[in-house]
């Protein structure tokens, strides 16, 4: 019994294309994880981030997994760390960054783990992707479709 679930993917620092490409090849060898889709990658202005934060790629993925919503976390996160990925400061530039979007359509409040993303329907960065793949996917929350939500950000 697999669940779908949406990521999204952005980088804004070294081979920013490379990177998101060589996450995406981690992420189909992972067991329990299928890579149904994946966007055109866009380049957006940085959001928030220190003064001077390079432009991103972003992109989105549809996943099919076996995984539970903390076990697939735990795998974005390691493979954010293969990566090279190094935390300090919350929206730094970074090599890679990989967010669970949608889990199905769970609600899920964790130490840790909040999905739906609790800023995916204020940020274009992951709509505009998002809806290249997933249009008529509704918000288990805001009970709105991804293509409605991208079209509410004036
Ligand atoms: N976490 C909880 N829920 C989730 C979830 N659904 N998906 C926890 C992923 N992680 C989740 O994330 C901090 C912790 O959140 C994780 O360890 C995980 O346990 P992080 O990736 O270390 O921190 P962050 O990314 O700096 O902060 P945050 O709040 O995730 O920021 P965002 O939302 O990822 O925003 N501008 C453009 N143009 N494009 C971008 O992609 N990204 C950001 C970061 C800022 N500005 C941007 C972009
Ligand atoms: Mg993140």
């Amino acid at each position: 019994m697999a669940e779908q679930a949406f990521i999204a993917l952005g980088a804004n620092l070294g081979d920013r294309k490379g990177n998101i490409d060589r996450a995406i090849d981690l992420l189909r060898q992972v067991d329990g994880i299928e890579v149904v889709r994946v966007s055109r990658l866009i380049e957006t202005a940085a959001v928030g981030g220190p003064d001077g934060s390079p432009a991103y790629l972003n992109g989105a993925a549809e996943l099919r997994t076996r995984l539970g919503a903390a076990e697939l976390l735990e795998n974005l996160l390691s493979i954010e760390a293969t990566l090279g990925r190094v935390r300090h400061a919350r929206w730094e530039p970074r090599l890679i960054d990989l967010d669970l979007l949608l889990y199905g359509n769970q609600v899920i409040e964790q130490p840790g783990l909040t999905v739906p993303h609790p800023l995916m329907h204020t940020r274009r960065f992951v709509l505009e992707p998002l809806v290249e793949i997933a249009p008529d996917v509704i918000h288990p929350i805001l009970g709105k479709s991804m293509r409605q939500l991208l079209a509410n950000l004036s």
